[in-house]
């Protein structure tokens, strides 16, 4: 994605941008993709190609390959991975706030004026765009890619990796309303909105953007498990219920802990109220800003900023799935995480 507001115009030797105008290996690779499955309808505002098993836009794609191939971590980098809708724009906040934490009550603090998509890219779509926006000051991007898919370099550099996911039901309402409201306001030939249910049927058969979204939990589950020094599995549930004490655990974990006079002079406490939801879809860029999605090269879909703000709270799904549906998708997910050790229980609130 591709804000529309200021760029950063830093032009990395290292990421090598310069080649990504053509490159035929990752054009045959994308053929190849595109050959051995056909591409499915889903829960998602664009058809779907399945890769690696799993399923994803075609430029989403694109970005991958070319992450894979050139993508060189920084010194110290730290990688926000989530399935979409899992609490991404909240985490992608939260971990640049850490990160930049002497700014915290800065009015030139970023995050009062860019979105956090815009602060933190997502790996996929800056390797894909030809105008690169990285703030390299700032060692920080994501992605949604499954575990299995990140580029080697990544696992290779043993860099810090945060993983959010979100109750399943949660994450289908969230999507659901999105590509409805992208929708509403952008027309789109191959794009379309869809009813609750069919998005339900789609998201149950893992037919979603980066989905299954239970594959895409268990491959990030089973790495920290195996390797909690590298990955930190956090749930959006458990960060709502106990924030400043997730923010602290965050910190450590990515090397940025918090010394006892910040912590005495409120610094959790000022990164909360600043990423919180309802400061962070008040300011100015989130009401009324917009990011530039690009499609598949020759198309460019609006995307409002206020698309990534929508309740910001935990169970939602309450008021859209039924009763009949929200046991039926429990059920999925209780059936393929079983013998995991991950379970979706809300937990109750904080006495932290
Ligand atoms: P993305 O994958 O497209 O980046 P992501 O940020 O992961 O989306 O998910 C959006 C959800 O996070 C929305 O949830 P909802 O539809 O259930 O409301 C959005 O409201 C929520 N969200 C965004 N910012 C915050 C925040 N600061 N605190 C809590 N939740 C937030």
């Amino acid at each position: 994605m591709e804000s529309s507001s200021s760029k950063m115009s830093h032009a990395p030797e290292s990421n090598e941008r310069q080649e990504y105008q053509f490159d035929s290996e990752i054009d045959n690779k994308l053929k190849e993709i595109m050959s051995s499955v056909p591409r499915k309808k889903g829960a998602a505002l664009t058809d779907l190609d399945q890769y690696e098993g799993f399923w994803y836009s075609l430029a989403w794609l694109e970005g991958m390959l070319r992450a894979e191939k050139h993508f060189k971590p920084q010194p110290n980098q730290v990688i926000l991975s989530s399935f979409p809708k899992s609490g991404t724009t909240w985490l992608k906040a939260l971990i640049f706030a850490i990160m930049t934490q002497s700014q915290v009550s800065e009015p030139t603090n970023p995050l009062l004026t860019r979105l956090s998509h815009e602060c933190v890219p997502f790996i996929e779509t800056d390797f894909r765009s030809n105008s690169p926006k990285l703030n390299l000051d700032v060692p920080l991007m994501a992605t949604h890619m499954s575990y299995t898919s990140l580029p080697k370099s990544i696992i290779d550099s043993g860099c810090k990796i945060v993983y959010i996911c979100r109750d399943p039901k949660d994450v289908l309402v969230s999507t659901w309303h999105f590509i409805h409201k992208v929708l509403v306001n952008e027309e789109f030939p191959t794009m379309r909105d869809i009813p609750l249910e069919d998005a339900f049927e789609f998201f149950c058969q893992g037919l979603s953007f980066c989905g299954p979204y239970w594959d895409h939990l268990l491959g990030y589950w089973r790495a920290s498990s195996e390797s909690p020094e590298m990955i930190l599995f956090l749930k959006y549930e458990d960060l709502k219920n106990e924030t400043g004490y997730w923010i602290k655990k965050i910190a450590q974990f990515i090397g940025y802990p918090f010394s006892l006079e910040e912590e005495d002079k409120g610094v959790v406490q000022k990164i909360i109220d600043l990423c919180s939801f309802e400061n962070m879809s008040s300011l100015e860029v989130s009401k009324n800003g917009m990011m530039l999605f690009e499609n598949n090269g020759v198309n460019t879909i609006e995307i409002k900023n206020n698309t990534f703000f929508r309740k910001g709270k935990v169970g939602d799904w309450k008021n859209h799935l039924t009763h009949e549906m929200a046991m039926q998708l429990d059920q999925i997910f209780e059936q393929k995480l079983t013998g995991s050790g991950l379970t979706f229980n809300v937990p109750p609130p904080s006495s932290r």
